[in-house]
């Protein structure tokens, strides 16, 4: 850090108090102490605000441009305060005037610029990048009603608009617009920018482009709005409805908004710094966050041979030398080929270069299977990566080795060379120190602050584990989350829990292989079981939180079950004394850095081979959750690290998972058949009990799919998920046992740190400083 801007830092962090009335008299005409908790929140933004401004900006000879359509950054106020290093002071003058730092950052509106995984990992890895010190950009769009808001009406999801954008935010109008030109029409961007404060670092920025013309009053009711209007409606929603053609070709138009903005920010940087173009993989890196922002390689390399005069030869060399491609799927639906004719529709300009692009693979390999352009005129855009990016990552070893080994096989036999795995991260600031103050502090006290930059220093932990005090305040700190949350959610869901009650937790998007229908089978097995005078030892408490995109039925379906069950399990007298079924409504990241904590079982049951990595299961380890998972992800390598005894995986291996695919030989009803367990709970969804409560269309709609297509396997690890889960509440009353397991999971967790991630990002791939 220069010394100038660090004299100015010290002065502003010394002067906290005076600042902050000074910024309440100048707004408000008021003391910090008569504002309301709402213009205290305006306080500390502007304050916090100032402080980023003068922290070190990075710059670098060589910079990573992270370009997602999905930012899924959180609430920024605790974040960045802790960042700043000036958290506790903050709360403490708050205090003095009467104030609650936990109540006013209520009042943040969480931004809606994400979906799931995806776009959690792009904000811990900005929160790493900037840790580390490494000069880097996300690159996004700022969408105004961005992921839906998700609304339970007569036990069905309802999408509504997320209206996140106040007037003022932690988003800076900048004076930089740049013309974005599609076949048909022409649009005007305005960039955003928001600040990126390391931990006791300095700021990277996160640019996120809108358009000038944006209509919000497009969207009438719902979430619905005329999809053609593009100059009106390009960043109105996060994942507009593609169900139809309209909605497909919104989706490119925002993905070339996305990247035709990027290219011409990035290379407006290498003008300013005179960088010379034929070197621009010297001085940029480019990371794609999976397919959606392909479209920068042809993008690129157009710029540079129509307006830059390379030669073809020269533009694509230099651009595959400076992009590289994150998997985070295997899933067939989500591997984006766009028909041609769309691409010529919206994008005409790039088609000839994605068609000599195919052509130059064409010449070269015969195989069918790595062409870009197939047979039915579809483009296959992780192709256009493999082909023309240098390195290709998946995001967890097991998910990186079946890209290698299966999926993209005829690719890794071509270029094994470009082939790396990088096991996905989480920051510790948010879901650790921000989210968990006591165990963060306790941590601090027991094994020293050091775990704070270095994440592998949890391990000193482990010279704990016989120490009883240690293991009784850990419990003790989950016994506080887990309060704190029955208040939450008596406050939010209108239900009350036991905080003696096992909280069950799975948190995550609602898919069909990440599996919450099994989840739902165990609950009704359960509540049979307790109907027919089995009680279990301990009441136990199951919460889901999910969104299903507003086109996929059985995803919305499956929360229609929930919510179904949820009705009739706590609404009966015979049962709600042993369990209860909560499904928060619209769950975010706010609402995980409140359930996390509490967590005492991790849910991570996905299909074996479909769950990429996961990342919640790394938040819940670290907050002392115990896995019950399947060995998919990310859980493999947790299981390597604490050992058999400290977590529960159940369930078929992933090769036996895709010889089933292979052979197409899965049948769900002969486990449905052969298994009266598994009889009884398919059956109770189209049970009278169920359908006195839910509606016929859906439940039955649901019961037809498991019994008679089943495609990712529910049936097949039922009777085990019931086996395992069963054995991890009984370990639930072994308490010297458990505690001792959540101290190792804890322990254990520094290896999911995203710093671990992005310094083996920057040693392999980027290559910054
Ligand atoms: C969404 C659309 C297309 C392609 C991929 C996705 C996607 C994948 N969205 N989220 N993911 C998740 O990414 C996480 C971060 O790598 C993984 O942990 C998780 O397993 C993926 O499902």
């Amino acid at each position: 850090m220069s010394k100038h801007t660090n004299m100015q830092r010290d002065v502003l962090v010394l002067n906290l108090e005076e600042q902050l009335e000074g910024i309440a008299e100048e707004k408000y005409g008021k003391s910090l102490k008569e504002c309301t908790d709402r213009e205290t929140y305006f306080v500390l933004l502007d304050m916090t605000t100032r402080l980023m401004n003068v922290a070190e900006v990075y710059n670098g000879e060589k910079k990573v441009y992270y370009i997602s359509m999905e930012f899924l950054i959180g609430k920024l106020l605790s974040n960045n305060l802790i960042n700043l290093r000036v958290y506790d002071r903050v709360k403490a003058i708050l205090e003095k005037n009467g104030k609650d730092l936990a109540v006013i950052e209520e009042c943040e509106p969480e931004p809606s610029l994400g979906n799931g995984g995806l776009g959690r990992l792009a904000a811990c890895f900005l929160d790493s990048i900037a840790t580390l010190g490494l000069a880097g950009e996300g690159i996004g769009l700022n969408y105004h009603f961005g992921l839906f808001k998700q609304v339970f009406k007569d036990h069905l999801q309802n999408a509504e608009k997320n209206d996140w954008i106040e007037e003022q935010s932690w988003l800076e109008k900048t004076d930089t617009t740049f013309e974005v030109s599609f076949g048909d029409k022409k649009v005007v961007s305005r960039l955003y920018n928001m600040d990126v404060v390391g931990y006791d670092t300095g700021v990277n920025k996160l640019r996120l482009f809108d358009i000038e013309s944006i209509d919000e009053s497009l969207v009438k009711k719902g979430i619905d709005f005329d999809k053609t209007k593009i100059d009106k409606n390009l960043t109105l929603f996060l994942y507009p409805d593609d169900s139809d053609e309209a909605g497909n070709l919104l989706r490119i138009y925002q993905e070339y908004f996305l990247v035709s903005n990027a290219a011409q920010l990035i290379l407006r940087e290498q003008k300013e710094r005179q960088y010379d173009l034929h070197e621009l993989n010297n001085h940029a890196v480019i990371q794609i966050n999976d397919t959606h922002p392909t479209m920068i390689i042809p993008e690129l390399i157009r710029i540079l041979v129509e307006e830059k005069a390379f030669s073809m030869d020269d533009a694509i060399d230099v651009v595959s030398k400076t992009c590289a491609y994150t998997n985070h799927t295997i899933l067939a639906e989500a591997l984006e080929t766009w028909p041609l004719k769309y691409l010529e529709k919206v994008v005409p300009q790039l088609v000839p270069y994605i068609k000599e692009l195919d052509k130059r693979v064409r010449a070269k390999y015969k195989n069918p299977k790595v062409q870009i352009i197939d047979k039915d005129k579809k483009v296959h855009m992780a192709f256009i990566d493999i082909h023309y990016g240098f390195s290709i990552n998946g995001v967890a070893a097991i998910h990186t080795d079946i890209l290698k080994d299966s999926e993209l096989n005829d690719f890794y036999k071509i270029y094994p060379e470009k082939f790396n795995n990088k096991t996905n991260g989480i920051t510790f600031r948010r879901w650790l120190l921000s989210c968990n103050h006591p165990l963060a502090d306790f941590l601090s006290q027991t094994i020293g602050d050091g775990f704070k930059k270095d994440a592998n220093k949890l391990e000193k932990l482990l010279d704990h584990i016989n120490d009883e005090e240690v293991l009784d305040q850990l419990e003790a700190i989950k016994m506080g989350k887990k309060k704190e949350l029955v208040d939450y959610l008596k406050k939010h869901e209108n239900v009350e829990v036991d905080p003696d009650s096992i909280f069950d937790i799975q948190v995550k998007r609602l898919h069909e292989y990440k599996r919450q229908q099994m989840n739902a089978l165990y609950i009704i097995h359960k509540y049979l079981e307790i109907k027919g005078g089995k009680k279990p030892s301990r009441p136990l408490t199951f919460i889901f939180g999910a969104k299903a995109a507003p086109a996929y039925v059985i995803a919305k379906d499956i929360i229609h079950l929930l919510l179904v069950l949820q009705e009739i399990v706590n609404n009966d007298p015979d049962v709600n004394k042993y369990m209860k079924v909560i499904m928060v409504e619209n769950y975010n990241v706010s609402y995980a850095e409140k359930l996390i904590p509490a967590c005492d079982v991790s849910e991570q049951i996905s299909l074996a081979s479909k769950e990429a990595s996961g990342t919640s299961n790394m938040k819940f380890m670290l907050n002392g959750a115990v896995t019950l998972g399947t060995d998919d992800g990310a859980n493999v390598e947790i299981h390597e690290l604490v050992g058999d005894d400290n977590i529960y995986i159940f369930g078929v291996k992933a090769d036996e998972v895709i010889e089933h695919y292979k052979k197409a030989d899965y049948v769900s009803k002969d486990y449905y058949k052969k298994s009266k367990v598994i009889k009884e709970a398919v059956d109770f969804i189209v049970s009278k009990e169920c359908l006195k409560v839910g509606h016929k269309e859906n439940l039955e709609r649901l019961y037809n799919e498991l019994l008679n297509k089943d495609w990712f396997m529910t049936l097949i690890d039922l009777e085990s998920y019931i086996a395992k889960k069963d054995e991890i509440f009984a370990d639930y009353e072994k308490r010297d046992k458990w505690k001792k397991m959540m101290l190792t999971n804890i322990a254990k967790a520094g290896y999911f740190s995203s710093d671990r991630t992005i310094a083996e990002y920057n040693r392999d791939i980027w290559h910054l400083n």
